[in-house]
């Protein structure tokens, strides 16, 4: 923020607009007071700031890289500090923020759900962070170091990528059944339906997008390498229609396949499937389904 807060350890955000007056800022100091305060009076049962409190003391990290804020800032931050540039107060500028994706995270999570989700509305996994400058953006950037629990709730499956046109005009579709987590407390399934009939196929997963083209036909490859391939079944269903599926109850798999990708799973892991069959007339002689993302449990 561009005002100046502290929080329960004593730490001091120093996120001054450079250009702003002495008079202005010490007007702006005692307008806002701490922001972590504030801010956890507007959501008392999140321990989205706990998690970047108790963390390594990165306690201006909700909305700043740095552990003692100063003049960049992360999508949230930056979102918050535009509210207040437009006269709101620090109150109004907090839950104004809600609706947005302010991290711009693959689940398309709101900031409010983030909050009530005890994640991080400012972080999301990985080199996909924008660090927000007066001067300018920067992307590509990791989170900021040190913040516990999950940067983006877990167990919300977002499909992409677009699935192949088969031979008999089938576009098989993928969802998630259930959500998986590290504990195996919940049951969690990838189904494939509108999948040619009475053909052999597959689904696979792995840890991140890629889409690139398969071959010259229609469909897309959509998972980062490696792979792990699940068993091959038949879709069932009758042959030269869209009728056939694929499942499979991935518990069950990383049960009997305990060194299998990614295995044994962590909290915030993040997976990425997509089913894959035959269709001999094609050009590659097989076809993918669009994929399906999701992050796991704890
Ligand atoms: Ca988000
Ligand atoms: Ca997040």
């Amino acid at each position: 923020m561009f005002i100046r807060f502290t929080h329960l350890r004593g730490l001091v955000c120093s996120g001054l607009l450079a250009l702003a007056t002495a008079a202005t800022l010490s007007l702006t100091a005692a307008a806002h007071g701490s922001f972590l305060t504030t801010w956890s009076s507007a959501y008392p049962t999140s321990t989205s700031d706990n998690n970047v409190i108790n963390g390594t003391g990165q306690s201006c990290a909700l909305c700043h890289f740095s552990a003692t804020g100063g003049a960049n800032w992360n999508g949230y931050g930056w979102k918050m500090r535009a509210n207040i540039q437009a006269g709101q107060s620090l109150t109004n500028a907090i839950l104004n923020s809600t609706s947005f994706n302010s991290d711009s995270d693959p689940t398309g999570t709101s900031n409010l759900l983030e909050i009530q989700s005890n994640t991080q509305p400012g972080w999301t996994p990985g080199p996909n962070n924008v660090r927000y400058t007066t001067s300018g953006t920067v992307t590509g950037l990791s989170p900021a170091v040190g913040i516990q629990g999950l940067l983006d709730p877990c167990g919300v499956a977002v499909t992409y990528c677009t699935a192949g046109t088969t031979t008999s005009g089938c576009n098989a579709s993928i969802a998630a059944v259930g959500s998986p987590s590290a504990s195996g407390a919940t049951t969690f399934s990838v189904l494939i339906s509108n999948v040619e009939g009475a053909k052999q196929g597959l689904i696979f997963y792995g840890q991140g997008r890629s889409v690139s083209p398969w071959g010259t036909g229609s469909s897309f490859l959509c998972v980062k390498s490696p792979t792990q391939r699940t068993p091959v079944t038949n879709s069932g269903g009758t042959a030269g229609q869209c009728n056939g599926s694929l499942s499979v109850d991935m518990n069950a798999f990383w049960a009997a396949n305990p060194t299998a990708l990614a295995t044994p799973l962590a909290a915030g892991t993040v997976l990425d499937f997509q089913g894959w069959f035959r269709d001999p007339p094609s050009p590659k002689s097989t076809h993918l389904s669009n994929a399906l993302e999701i992050v796991v449990c704890p």
